[in-house]
């Protein structure tokens, strides 16, 4: 097999936590008058909380203290948080379980690689919390994608060699990420038209897991 572990994005991979990130920072973004949407909402897949403030600022007509940026960041992290209220097993995505379950019967590693600081709570609120050999976020990371960082973290914690890896992402930024950490990248909803992914699919369900990690 070319591969030996899959690691694994969270937000728009596993569950589709992105539609709420969307409507935080819309919120936030109403609240002070400042023009966002779902196309540049895109641009925040994959990267932190705080580079996320500053893509939606290049909209604002006024600029902002740091202070007031972390007040922005947590006020909108609050109300993510909030949303994350309605999250059950029922929200992990289509084909995901499945894909799983195939990897670990093949004896291939499965890990988390997120820029989520909010991780932790997810992956217990889908009931995902003891379902992959290693995790790392947003809490471990100092740099966050396309950085490779997460990723190698990811790696090192699995104990496998990064080239052993393939990496899923929905966010460009995430596929940036993994080939820069000269990993596999398998793109996946809004990462598919990414030209540097090795391969792509419109969600889960649509993968050959096999053929995935190059048996
Ligand atoms: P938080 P991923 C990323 O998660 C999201 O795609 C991105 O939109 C978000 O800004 C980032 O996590 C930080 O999230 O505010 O919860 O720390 O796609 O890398 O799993
Ligand atoms: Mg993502």
């Amino acid at each position: 097999m070319k591969y030996e572990a899959v690691i694994f994005d969270l937000d728009g991979v596993i569950v589709s936590t992105d539609e709420y990130h969307y409507q935080a920072w819309q919120k936030t973004a109403d609240g002070e008058g400042i023009y966002f949407d779902r196309k540049i909402n895109d641009r925040l897949r994959g990267v932190s909380r705080m580079e996320s403030l500053e893509i939606i600022l290049e909209r604002a007509e006024k600029s902002y203290t740091e202070d007031e940026k972390v007040s922005m960041a947590t006020a909108k992290n609050d109300l993510y948080r909030e949303l994350l209220n309605n999250i059950t097993p029922a929200d992990i995505l289509p084909g995901v379980e499945e894909a799983l379950g195939k990897l670990k019967a093949m004896g291939i590693k499965v890990a988390i690689g997120s820029s989520s600081r909010n991780t932790p709570l997810i992956l217990k609120r889908i009931g995902m919390d003891k379902s992959f050999d290693a995790i790392a976020d947003g809490n471990d990371i100092k740099n966050s994608k396309p950085d490779p960082e997460v990723f190698l973290l990811a790696a090192k914690r699995l104990g496998i060699a990064p080239e052993k890896c393939l990496v899923v992402e929905d966010a460009h930024a995430g596929i940036d990420a993994a080939l820069a950490g000269k990993m596999g990248a398998f793109a996946v909803g809004a990462a598919i038209d990414h030209p540097g992914a090795q391969a792509a699919a419109e969600d889960m369900t649509k993968v050959d897991i096999e053929e995935m990690v190059g048996c």
